[in-house]
């Protein structure tokens, strides 16, 4: 008898789902509710005490997503109609209370399984179901398992020498303590300047005794252009949402606007100030998405971007010697090929007495020690190491998961040297595995809400197709995943991305495989994919 036969026969309380879905994000909530209004029995597991995925363990001061409330959000009429953001873009409170709302109105949690982390899944050929198990010691089974864990469920902690010897308070940004974390009149010291470090950072520096701000990279962070929604922008806002909402599926990024169709090249620079000028005041990632269309394409293109966005930046910090590591002369890699984070103060709290910046480059990190950090030009004494160093993005939220295929194989061996995703949602050797912002699909370049949607309406009707056939068991094929790699390599390829060590390309992360994790033809050609395999019976899957 195989483990799993035995763990069903054993196992009395072993609950049988048609679907369990894995993180109570925005995929997992969508998917939930649309599985469960095709009749289907669905269960969500989630890790966390709380609704929200990233906005359940992201609760640092300051975080907030980088996206507008209004198209961070549900499509559907009866989610918006009553709801509203008080702020463009919403902190991670007010998106708590939007998923707050949206449970209430769907009824949600009663199938929602929380502290509940999922630990290992098990594939059982025999029936063709997946056995899940989970921190809490429970084991269910269901015929599909869909992954909806995000992109950035695995919080990444460098190997600093004597990090845990440090005395003080020290977190991640991911793993903030939920019951908050005072740094007024404390000494706080913040690694990385991430989207994560730029928002602790900015909150710091009003309330700190003092803020260290460690960076390696500069960002490129652009302006936020934040503002509070009163009940008349927001009435003239929504007269907009159902035509906002319809052109989200056909923009490059799943947003409401769209790369120009022009180069930077081809105008002349008048224009280019001009239109540089114009995106600059929208603000949000206009800059870098709403921009020339050869911006990523093009070295001479974003060369030009660089230097305007350098020349804004400059105007704001004083000191010439932290301008320059800030914003340096030279780049250290081109403009948007890391994701900028959009700052509200960020360069004007360096003009601050009570913040300093060390230049990781050329004063790097000796050790952690019991009272600070210790770097070549001596110590920073700090009460509080916040870690804003990002994600083993992508892929380490799906192969932290001990998944086994049916020959054993687990999905973290078989993207050892690489990723094979078919559509970013499947993988061969995987039957009745699905993900959601999976490895090879549009994930990082597409609005959160928008990716959830198109990409879970995709799976209910594959799951509803494999119903009506009387099929059990539905898999990628070998071919189709090794086509679909190559075509997201390529694209990534005549792209400027390659040249930056980013979360992107999972170059963030020592020894992870450096390869583009993302799809980068644009919303509107990955949906087209996605429909021609569907029209033609699922071509690229095996369905039996
Ligand atoms: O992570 P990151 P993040 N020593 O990987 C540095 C989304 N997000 O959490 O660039 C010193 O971007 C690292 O330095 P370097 C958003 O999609 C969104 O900030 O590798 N430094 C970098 O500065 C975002 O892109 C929102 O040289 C080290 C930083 O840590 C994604 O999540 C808010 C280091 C990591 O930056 C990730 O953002 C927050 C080391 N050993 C996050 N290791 C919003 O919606 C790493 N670093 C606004």
């Amino acid at each position: 008898m195989s483990t799993t036969e035995a763990t069903r026969t054993n196992n009395s309380a072993i609950e049988d789902l048609d679907v369990i879905v894995v993180g109570a994000g925005f995929a997992g909530l969508y998917l939930l509710d649309r599985l469960r209004s095709m009749g289907m029995a669905v269960q969500v597991f989630e890790a966390g005490a709380g609704l929200g995925g990233v906005w359940y363990w992201n609760c640092y001061p300051g975080a907030r997503v980088d996206s507008p409330g209004p198209i961070y959000q549900y499509s559907r009429d009866d989610m918006w109609r009553r709801w509203q953001f008080g702020e463009l873009y919403p902190s991670w409170q007010e998106l708590r209370d939007y998923f707050h709302y949206v449970d209430e109105k769907l009824g949600l949690s009663r199938d929602i399984r929380f502290n509940r982390r999922v630990n290992q899944a098990e594939f059982d050929p025999a029936h063709n179901r997946w056995i899940v198990r989970s921190s809490d010691g429970s084991v269910a089974s269901a015929r599909y398992l869909v992954l909806c864990t995000g992109l950035s469920a695995k919080p990444y902690v460098p190997d600093l020498p004597g990090l845990d010897d440090f005395t003080g308070e020290r977190h991640h940004t991911a793993l903030w303590p939920q019951q908050g974390l005072d740094l007024a009149g404390k000494r706080v010291g913040v690694i990385g300047t991430g989207a994560s470090g730029v928002q602790v950072a900015q909150e710091a520096a009003g309330v700190a005794a003092h803020l260290t701000v460690f960076q390696r990279t500069p960002n490129l962070a652009l302006p936020m252009r934040q503002k509070k929604l009163d009940e008349d922008a927001i009435r003239r806002m929504k007269e907009k949402y159902p035509e906002m909402f319809d052109r989200r599926t056909k923009t490059f990024a799943g947003f409401d606007y769209d790369v120009l169709a022009k180069s930077a090249l081809e105008v002349s620079d008048d224009e280019r100030q001009a239109t540089f000028e114009r995106l600059w005041e929208i603000g949000g990632f206009a800059p870098w998405i709403g921009s020339f269309n050869d911006i990523l394409l093009n070295e001479e293109a974003n060369r030009a971007a660089y230097q305007f966005w350098r020349d804004k930046t400059l105007k704001r910090i004083k000191d010439p010697a932290i301008a320059e590591i800030l914003a340096p002369a030279e780049p250290i890699h081109p403009f948007g090929v890391k994701r900028p984070s959009l700052e509200q103060h960020f360069y004007e709290i360096f003009n601050q007495p009570n913040v300093s910046l060390v230049d990781l480059r050329t004063n790097p990190i000796e050790r952690v020690t019991p009272g600070g950090i210790r770097t070549a030009a001596g110590e920073h004494e700090l009460d509080i190491l916040v870690l804003a160093t990002g994600f083993d993005a992508v892929t380490g939220g799906l192969t932290s998961i001990d998944i086994r295929g049916p020959a054993g194989e687990t999905l973290k061996d078989k993207w050892a040297t690489g990723v094979r995703a078919h559509l970013g949602m499947a993988a061969a050797g995987f039957p009745n595995l699905l993900f959601v912002y999976g490895p090879q699909s549009p994930n990082g370049f597409c609005n959160g809400p928008t990716c959830a949607e198109v990409q879970g309406d995709w799976i209910a009707r594959l799951l509803d197709h494999l119903r009506q056939g009387n099929y059990t068991r539905v898999e990628a094929t070998v071919a189709a995943e090794e086509a679909w790699r190559a075509q997201v390599l390529a694209l990534a390829d005549a792209t400027l991305f390659p040249r930056a060590d980013s979360w992107y390309l999972g170059a963030n992360i020592p020894g992870k495989p450096r390869e583009m994790l993302s799809f980068t033809g644009g919303l509107p050609a990955y949906l087209a994919k996605c429909s021609e395999s569907a029209e033609r019976g699922y071509e690229g899957f095996a369905l039996s």
